[in-house]
């Protein structure tokens, strides 16, 4: 197989493109597209401050590896979760983080959960719901709630995440599945900071398969943490993304397809703001300042006031 570019020897094919690429090829190529993306969907430009959202994983590290090659100003952000699973994944994670940051001479936040609010994700779950479902509920509104903080008292124009194509087509089919008109709403590349106290958010790979994101950290010698949370097993997204994969495997492209034809519907009008009237119902949270559409203190400020 021939790199499409150079002719030189290829090493990533990508069927839905009908495109191989060598391995400098590709690590030119990908950086363009993401660019391409940030500029189509107006993310972000090299004079606005950027704070990305970092795990450890290859994905965001990825991220933050593309966006600083290409020039943008972006610092880091990781939050220690406290998760450990047998396999000390938060302490790996984080220092799989560090490492990259500081051999960049890149400035890394870290928020540590444990020492900020108590306990641990784990523990918190545990407290709250009393052990009775996972803790990705409770993780999920205090990684946003945390992204959210940080970014908008840190004067942070934008907050990237490292979501993926298979990561916005398994949320999309999940939400079609259920017809979650609210979520179809706001599904999209950039989400405005609409309301005050509110972060405006943008997912610059939105459009990249995760295999390619997957080449891109092994070609450029990225260590990320290979292992997913361990919470993560059995999860909705995951089957959705095998779902998706078998699709895939017999009509490239399609995973591709299934998103983007969202997003052009979308531009067409499908989905407009009318259709979740819950989306002009928020206030701020008297104790954190978040935009919240519970009455009185948001969910995530009940859930830790005890604590605190
Ligand atoms: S939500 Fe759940 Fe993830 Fe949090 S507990 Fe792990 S799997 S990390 S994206
Ligand atoms: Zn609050």
């Amino acid at each position: 197989m021939k790199c499409n570019s150079c002719g030189g020897k290829a090493v990533v094919q990508m069927r839905q493109h009908k495109l191989a690429l060598c391995a400098n090829d590709f690590l030119e190529w990908l950086p363009e597209q993401v660019e391409r993306f940030i500029k189509k969907y107006k993310m972000f430009t090299r004079s606005d401050r950027v704070l990305a959202a970092v795990s450890g994983g290859k994905d965001s590290l990825s991220l933050w590896d593309i966006l600083w090659r290409l020039g943008y100003s972006v610092d880091g952000l990781y939050i220690g979760l406290g998760i450990d699973g047998g396999i000390e994944y938060s302490d790996q994670s984080q220092r799989l983080t560090e490492k990259f940051a500081s051999e960049r001479g890149l400035q890394l936040k870290v928020v540590c959960v444990p020492e900020v609010y108590g306990e641990t994700i784990p523990d918190m779950a545990r407290r709250t719901t009393r052990g009775k479902t996972k803790p990705c509920a409770v993780c999920g509104l205090t990684k946003r709630h945390i992204m959210n903080r940080i970014a908008y008292e840190g004067g942070y124009d934008v907050l990237v995440t490292g979501h993926n194509l298979d990561d916005e087509a398994a949320a999309l089919f999940g939400n079609t599945l259920n017809w979650a008109a609210g979520h179809l709403v706001r599904q999209w590349p950039v989400l405005e900071a609409n309301q005050p106290g509110l972060a405006r958010k943008a997912k610059p790979l939105c459009r990249i398969y995760e295999r390619e994101m997957a080449a891109y950290a092994m070609l450029r010698g990225i260590e990320y943490i290979y292992e997913e949370c361990p919470y993560a097993v059995g999860s909705k997204s995951i089957y959705y993304k095998e779902l998706l994969n078998r699709m895939e495997a017999d009509r490239p492209g399609a995973k591709l397809s299934f998103y983007i034809s969202f997003l052009q519907a979308k531009e067409n009008g499908l989905f407009a703001p009318h259709a979740d009237p819950k989306v002009e119902q928020l206030h701020s949270c008297p104790t954190c300042g978040q935009p919240t559409s519970a009455p009185g203190e948001c969910a995530f400020c009940r859930m830790t006031i005890k604590v605190k």
